[in-house]
């Protein structure tokens, strides 16, 4: 079985730099994982991908053909990759190995809300894929932001149902302190709640209440601190993927 594990998370959250570093992490293991871009407006990725989206569709093109600006031109490709996703499994279909690493894009809106996501993860195998979901270090440092990184969190895995890990990204520029803090709020709610309570905005309401129905329906998240720039966490990321799909077996090399 390869797995396909999607890195997933807002816009700049970290997800083709942990996408490039877990792939030269992997390979130092001695595994050979095959990276996949589905970013159809990637314009500077820091890896080279060995599967590119890009091959079949590109955002400067659709805004060109179809005179959209960007952000209309990213709905018609987000629904064009769902058209080309059978042609992309048969192109991954090619490769033999255990992982495939999936770097997503970065409008998450658009991911995570549009049914063509949710198509693409089916025709490239739904049973074999996790996501790893990124929270972004510097919106979970406040209350309010790490909030709604939960909320969007829930969203994501409540729509797609697939085996799930949540990874507090670019934990290198975070004090212990903070990080501390964020995994205090990941085990108790009322520690979040309180911290909401002292802020001074409209937004404390919200959040408060955010949060009570997040306890309601019993969501609880780990949240693994990772640094794809110092190698930090990488190995919890492949020790839930194993622990899911193998019981915690490791993979033999290749
Ligand atoms: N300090 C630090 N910076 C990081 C880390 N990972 C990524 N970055 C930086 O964060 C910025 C965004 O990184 P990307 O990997 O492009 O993020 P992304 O989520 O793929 O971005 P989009 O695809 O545009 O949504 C870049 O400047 C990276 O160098 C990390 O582990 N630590
Ligand atoms: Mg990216």
């Amino acid at each position: 079985m390869t797995v396909n594990l999607y890195f997933v998370g807002t816009a700049g959250s970290g997800k083709s730099t942990l996408v490039k570093e877990f792939k030269l992490w992997m390979e130092r293991q001695g595994f050979a994982p095959v990276t996949v871009n589905l970013d159809p407006g990637a314009e500077n990725i820091p890896y080279s991908p060995d599967i590119d989206i890009m091959d079949w569709i590109s955002l400067q093109g659709v805004m060109m053909e179809h005179g959209l600006g960007p952000n209309g031109a990213q709905i018609v490709c987000s629904d064009m990759i769902a058209m080309n996703a059978l042609e992309l499994r048969e192109v991954m279909d090619t490769y033999s190995c255990d992982y495939f690493l999936i770097d997503t894009p970065g409008q998450i809106e658009l991911f995570n809300f549009r049914r063509s996501s949710q198509e693409v993860v089916q025709t490239l195998g739904k049973d074999n894929s996790m996501f790893v979901f990124i929270f972004d270090p510097i919106l979970s440092k406040q209350p309010s932001g790490y909030v709604s990184l939960l909320m969007l969190s829930a969203t994501i895995h409540y729509r797609f149902q697939v085996p799930y890990m949540s990874v507090l990204g670019k934990s290198d520029i975070l004090s212990d302190q903070d990080i501390k803090k964020i995994k205090e709020w990941t085990k108790n709610f009322d520690a979040l709640e309180t911290d909401l309570a002292s802020m001074e905005t409209l937004e404390k309401e919200v959040g408060i209440e955010q949060v009570r129905g997040l306890q309601q329906i019993s969501f609880k998240e780990i949240l693994t601190p990772v640094s794809a720039f110092d190698w930090v966490g990488l190995e919890d990321i492949y020790a839930s993927v194993q622990d899911y799909f193998y019981g915690g077996d490791d993979l033999e090399s290749r």
